[in-house]
């Protein structure tokens, strides 16, 4: 299987997050993207290329304009006001507050396009957002020009991004841009499958409304879990794209064994939709060893289920997202693809 990536995920090094009411060091750090390449070598997994370079097209089909103008100026607009250290949101358009209005501050730009304090913007961050668009967007097009799969080895990861908000360590949503691009490009059908830990809150806001594009997801019960406030399995879409969400909340501790079950409905329901075209929101938070989530799976079952994705016999353009036990993260990303391409 081919791997595109990009070494300008590097000027994404997070100097801090926020966590536990402390500035911690980042989880999503730059040596994830390392670890990973190392077991593509070492397996001879496929070709690794750089991206093709696509421009803000096609990420404005899915983001709004207002928004993506923020990301990019943001870190300008910090400095500029004589701050240091990184930019993070303080207040946000809460209950009863107004959220039809823009502020000029860039502290409160930053409260109205976060959803969640965790996440920095510093120097670099939106050189690595972009090129992280632009290698979703590469693999995306091997797929579309008859590969049977491709991996976008992305960083900084997106499955949080909404049109117009950041946060969960993501500021694009790339599965989403890739989905799009698929759409636009000829697809008639595109199902999106998010099978890391957290829920894609994200993907789903984009695509709530639209019945071309499924969503389906298996994550940990936002009564639990980051993001908190979406993933319900009552959220099942809206006007035209009611019955076109599928959230498969699941509880911590939730083992291999429970989680394929899960699995295979969320196949089931995928498989009734019939798409032309799969994109998985690829995150092995999922491992019993990460360190900020909640699921007991072994590396071997990662193995497992990329065996079980690819006897859906669809295109299927795999796009990473989280994972965080950095020692075993190029293990566990690297058997999803194995045990997929293997099953062929
Ligand atoms: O949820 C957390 C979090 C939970 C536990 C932690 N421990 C025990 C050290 C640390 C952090 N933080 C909120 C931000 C999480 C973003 C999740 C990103 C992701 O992987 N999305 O798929
Ligand atoms: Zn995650």
């Amino acid at each position: 299987m081919l791997t595109v990536y990009s070494e300008e995920h590097k000027r994404r090094n997070a100097k801090t997050e926020l966590h536990g009411g402390e500035l911690v060091a980042s989880f999503e750090c730059p040596s994830r993207i390392d670890f990973i390449l190392a077991r593509i070598e070492e397996v001879n997994l496929g070709v690794v290329e750089a991206p093709q370079s696509f421009g803000l097209d096609p990420v404005l089909r899915v983001h709004q304009r207002g928004f993506v103008d923020f990301l990019q100026n943001c870190w300008r607009d910090w400095l500029a006001e004589g701050y240091g250290g990184v930019a993070l949101p303080s207040a946000w358009p809460a209950r009863g507050m107004r959220q039809d209005r823009v502020p000029d501050d860039i502290r409160g730009r930053l409260g109205y396009f976060a959803f969640a304090a965790d996440t920095s913007i510093e120097e670099g961050t939106w050189q690595a957002v972009r090129a992280s668009a632009d290698v979703a967007l590469s693999a995306q097009k091997h797929v579309l020009k008859g590969a049977r799969a491709a991996f976008a080895l992305c960083r900084p990861p997106g499955h949080h991004a909404a049109s117009d908000l950041y946060g969960g360590y993501c500021f694009l949503n790339n599965a989403a841009i890739a989905a799009q691009a698929f759409r636009d490009e000829g697809a008639k059908r595109v199902a999106v499958l998010d099978v890391d830990f957290h829920h894609g809150n994200g993907t789903q806001e984009i695509f709530y409304g639209r019945d071309d594009v499924l969503f389906v997801s298996l994550h940990g019960d936002p009564g639990s879990a980051f993001p908190h406030f979406l993933g319900h399995a009552d959220e099942t879409g809206k006007g035209a794209g009611e019955g076109f969400n599928v959230n498969l909340p699941l509880p911590p501790g939730t083992s291999f064994d429970e989680w394929a079950i899960a699995l295979e409905e969320a196949l089931r329901r995928i498989s009734d939709f019939s798409p032309d075209v799969l994109v998985v929101s690829l995150g092995v938070d999922t491992f019993k060893d990460d360190p900020i989530s909640l699921f007991r799976l072994e590396s071997d079952d990662f193995k497992t289920y990329g065996a079980r994705l690819a006897l859906l016999g669809l295109p299927t353009l795999f796009v990473m997202e989280g994972g965080y036990a950095v020692e075993e993260i190029g293990i566990n990303t690297v058997n999803v693809l194995t045990g997929f391409d293997n099953a062929l």
